[in-house]
């Protein structure tokens, strides 16, 4: 099959474009090797289901379940490498005048591709927080039964994530906001479009005036308002449009 062809109009926008931003989601790891927040969980942890993990309830009713959970999906991130996704999105970064990368993902692969000054608008899996204090900590007391405790208080250590119900950073989303707005291109990538408030990104930068385009295999609620659609994977899709660059 052969590269994906970029529409002229986007090619036009790209052209012409000051600033660029990227919206990505856990579509772009695919390609990793590590599993999209939707597709099914394998192994022992083929019965849950994320959104019953992901949250401060599941870790206070079974700390040691949730924290071994994270542990695993680190340990599937250690041994996973950037895909041309991510590397197409880090050689981008040297080609706009203002370029911003705002991600879904806590797996750290854009950072590992080259890419700098990464907006993670739900953490990143590698921090650990204190569970009672929320301060974020540099080392651990080890303990019997995980997860390890907080050198200050004891208390059990979680991992740096934003979990379902609770707060985005506001700096770190009105940041995330404004680069989507002042774009004059967003790129929307590998996200099903299902999660608030990083959901709503898409039509904030529209009704800035944004040009929009969705990089996705399947369609979404954000592709009946993108400009344009390339339906295809990130990887060979974001390689052909940075061959597109002037
Ligand atoms: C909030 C970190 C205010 C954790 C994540 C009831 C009570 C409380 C809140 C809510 C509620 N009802 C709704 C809400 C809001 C809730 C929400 O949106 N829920 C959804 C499920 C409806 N949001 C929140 O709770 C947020 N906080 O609202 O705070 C508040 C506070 C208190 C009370 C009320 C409100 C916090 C949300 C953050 C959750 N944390 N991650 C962890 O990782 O363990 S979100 C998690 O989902 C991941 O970060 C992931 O990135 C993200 C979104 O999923 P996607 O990235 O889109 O991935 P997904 O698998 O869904 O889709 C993959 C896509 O890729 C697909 O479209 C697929 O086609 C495509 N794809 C596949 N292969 C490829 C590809 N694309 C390109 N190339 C490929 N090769």
């Amino acid at each position: 099959m052969g590269m994906p062809e970029i529409p002229s109009n986007l090619q036009e926008r790209l052209r012409a474009a000051k600033s660029v931003a990227v919206l990505s989601g856990s579509g772009i790891s695919a390609e990793s090797g590590v599993p999209t927040f939707r597709d099914a969980q394998t192994g022992m942890w083929a019965r849950y289901s994320p959104e019953d993990l992901a949250t401060p309830q599941a870790f206070q009713r079974n700390p040691r379940m949730v924290w071994e959970w994270y542990q695993w999906r680190r340990q599937l991130v250690l041994e996973a490498q950037p895909n041309s996704g991510h590397l197409a999105i880090a050689a981008m970064e040297g080609r706009f005048a203002g370029f911003r990368l705002v991600t879904q993902n806590v797996d750290g692969l854009h950072q590992r591709a080259g890419s700098s000054r990464v907006l993670e608008l739900h953490g990143n899996i590698f921090r650990n927080l204190c569970f009672r204090e929320g301060i974020e900590l540099d080392e651990l007391v080890e303990s019997i039964e995980p997860p390890p405790r907080c050198p200050h208080c004891g208390g059990p250590v979680r991992p740096g994530v934003v979990w379902f119900g609770e707060s985005l950073s506001g700096k770190v989303f009105e940041e995330s906001l404004r680069a989507c707005t002042d774009a004059d291109v967003l790129l929307v990538v590998g996200t099903s479009g299902l999660v608030h408030p990083a959901a709503g990104l898409p039509a904030h930068a529209k009704a800035s005036g944004t040009f929009v385009v969705e990089v996705n295999p399947e369609s979404t609620p954000i592709s009946g308002l993108a400009d344009v659609v390339l339906r295809d994977k990130a990887g060979p899709a974001l390689t052909s449009l940075l061959e597109a660059l002037p």
